[in-house]
């Protein structure tokens, strides 16, 4: 179908803030390409029960709706109010979250007592150091015994975590004494991961929980048992297994794509998969295999948080977050997209099927229609892994070069600060960073994080917040898609601090780190829970003391529920940009955005407008500051 170029122009810009985003957005369009903004489009107008979360799906007798308005309905076939029905859907929401940060989790340690016992082929244990300070919360004794030993039994102890009986959670004993205290006294403890998950399943069924309030409450427990326990675990048996990541440099947009050598994009969650895929890359013969296929080479890029784990740890290009994975196709020049699982379009091999493209799909979990299906195991990863790079040399002769267009300007951008990096970088304590928010260098730190909605011009939230909090010298500390925002606007350069405020602008310049900080992927928005904790420890206080805040400015995703809950729930105030689905209910919008204060010291807000939401972040700071006497 012909589309004016200049009206195709405009509905770019209108989509998108990213010029090369936009520029492979035309292309779509004249391709004839649908993309998640047209589908968006084609849903208008949206169902107003559903984005009120008064609809209620969930058994036959349904489904229900309820009238907010008029005299319509008030109660659903069961008799489940507004209340009931909007605080289950969330529940259920947060504990689908929940799940997939804390199963993604639980198959990296799978893969590491696979390599402790010499079942898989192709990893190995990198950070002994993280391995023994484990070893040690676990009280895993370690003399005389080999790294494998101790991996061995640290995986097996963090395993258990899933279902355990001793009703508490290891790694919630990280959290400073007094945000424990405060979980104890609101009876929100995570007792295990799978408990709260399958509780959560429980009690959203008719006739189980009827008080929208204490459901909620479990929604907590559920979060933090995500927080400090499936994504804490993720992210460290990962760190185990890869490196805990130290800070890099490397390029981000779809300009890293490669005109002349086999594009690779690596697309999910689990750098399990993604890891083994950077290794079979280095095959000299399979690099020589390219050449003779007429490429200059493998060119492995990253997209979404499998993305940002390789660039976090290697410094691996990333060609985008979650809008950016029909993009990356219609350049027309990616061989093979890999795929594991979470945030992947379902019609992504419908995309596909306008070029060349293969998508590989390799979880038993996540079979797309379409796709080839490769499954990974950890014992043939490496295999595997070359199998897959094989397959996308063999491709590269059925690139059409007419059909590509690849926007030439890839950002420079600085990745790798996990907590212990952060930690390093300021001399081995806190104690700089304190003083500078204790002098107001710095007010104080925001987690900014979470996903890309089409609802919400592509990346306009992060950028727009990151820019205007460290305006505020309010430092940045971001992960998932946000962070991959922030890289393409090159707020993830040093030179950025010149955007910052006197007081962060100057702690920037003399660190040499960019004022938006990128701590890696959304499981590791555990690694922001640590900073917080640990900051909070060398103070003598609890996490919810600190001036600290979180926002999710574009989030769509179950996962990111659970994230804001989870950081809610340690006591950090949170905005969000997108309303969640709970404003048909007048008593669960006062639970959450109001009366949580007095459970956990912090609240829910919604503010789509970026600088409005930096006035609420900057306030509830200020107000945190002046609790702290500060
Ligand atoms: O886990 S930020 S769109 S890619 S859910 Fe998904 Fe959201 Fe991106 Fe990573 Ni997180």
């Amino acid at each position: 179908m012909y589309i004016d170029p200049l009206v195709a122009q405009k509905e770019a810009e209108k989509r998108a803030l990213d010029k090369t985003d936009q520029e492979i957005i035309e292309k779509a369009m004249h391709d004839g390409v649908e993309t998640a903004w047209d589908r968006l489009a084609k849903q208008q107008p949206q169902c107003g029960f559903g984005q009120l979360g008064i609809c209620c799906n969930r058994c036959t007798m349904g489904p229900c709706r309820i009238d907010p308005f008029g005299d319509g309905p008030k109660r659903g076939v069961c008799g489940a109010t507004a209340d009931l029905i909007v605080a289950r859907n969330l529940l259920d929401d947060l504990a689908v979250g929940a799940a997939a940060h804390s199963d993604h989790g639980r198959e990296v340690l799978e893969v590491l007592l696979d390599t402790a016992e010499g079942k898989s082929q192709g990893y190995q244990i990198i950070d002994e150091e993280k391995l023994g300070t484990i070893a040690a919360e676990y009280d895993i004794g370690t003399e005389g015994k080999s790294k494998e030993e101790i991996a061995r039994e640290v995986a097996l102890a963090m395993l258990e975590e899933f279902g355990t009986i001793k009703n508490r959670i290891q790694f919630a004993d990280r959290a400073p004494e007094k945000t424990g205290e405060m979980w104890k006294g609101a009876g929100i403890t995570p007792r295990s991961v799978d408990r709260e998950i399958v509780e959560s399943m429980h009690r959203i069924h008719m006739g189980v929980g009827a008080d929208y309030a204490n459901i909620l409450l479990h929604g907590l427990r559920t979060s933090l048992s995500d927080g400090w326990g499936g994504s804490m675990m993720a992210t460290d048996a990962s760190d185990i297994l890869f490196g805990t990541p130290t800070p890099n440099s490397s390029w981000v947009n779809l300009g890293v794509l490669s005109k002349d050598e086999v594009n690779v994009v690596l697309h999910g969650h689990n750098p399990v998969l993604s890891e083994m895929i950077v290794k079979a890359a280095n095959d000299p013969e399979l690099k020589k295999l390219a050449e003779e296929k007429g490429a200059k080479g493998i060119n492995l890029v990253g997209m979404c948080c499998t993305g940002n784990e390789l660039l976090m740890r290697h410094g691996i290009p990333i060609a985008g977050n979650m809008l950016d994975q029909e993009l990356a196709i219609a350049t027309g020049a990616v061989e093979v997209m890999v795929i594991d699982y979470q945030c992947i379009f379902p019609s992504i091999t419908a995309t596909a099927s306008c070029y060349h493209t293969k998508v590989v799909a390799t979880s038993e979990k996540s079979k797309v229609s379409g796709a080839i299906y490769k499954e990974f195991r950890p014992e043939t990863a490496l295999d595997s892994s070359k199998e897959i790079i094989r397959m996308a040399i063999e491709n590269f002769p059925n690139r059409n070069p007419d059909r590509v267009k690849i926007p030439d300007k890839p950002i420079k951008m600085m990745a790798g600060f996990s907590e212990e990096a952060i930690r390093n970088a300021l001399g081995g304590s806190y104690k700089p960073l304190i003083d500078a928010i204790v002098s107001g260098k710095i007010k104080g730190a925001v987690g900014v994080v979470g996903c890309n909605n089409p609802k919400i011009k592509h990346d306009y939230g992060h950028v727009m917040l990151g820019k205007e909090l460290i305006k505020r010298n309010i430092l940045v500390v971001e992960t998932g898609c946000a962070a991959i925002a922030s890289g393409k606007a090159g707020l993830l350069l040093p030179e950025a601090a010149d955007m910052a405020g006197e007081g962060l602008k100057s702690v920037c310049k003399a660190l040499g780190i960019p004022p938006v900080l990128h701590m890696g992927s959304c499981v590791d928005c555990s690694r922001i829970l640590m900073l917080g904790a640990n900051i909070a420890k060398e103070l003598g206080v609890g996490i919810e003391d600190l001036p600290l805040g979180g926002a999710a400015p574009e989030w769509y995703s179950q996962k990111a529920v659970s994230i804001a809950s989870y950081f809610v729930a340690s006591g950090v105030y949170t905005v969000l940009g997108i309303p969640p689905k709970i404003f048909g209910s007048p008593n669960v919008v006062d639970l959450l955005t109001n009366k949580l204060d007095g459970v956990v010291h912090a609240t829910f807000a919604v503010e789509p407008d970026p600088v409005k939401a930096a006035d609420l972040l900057e306030a509830a700071i200020e107000k945190k500051r002046k609790a702290l006497g500060i």
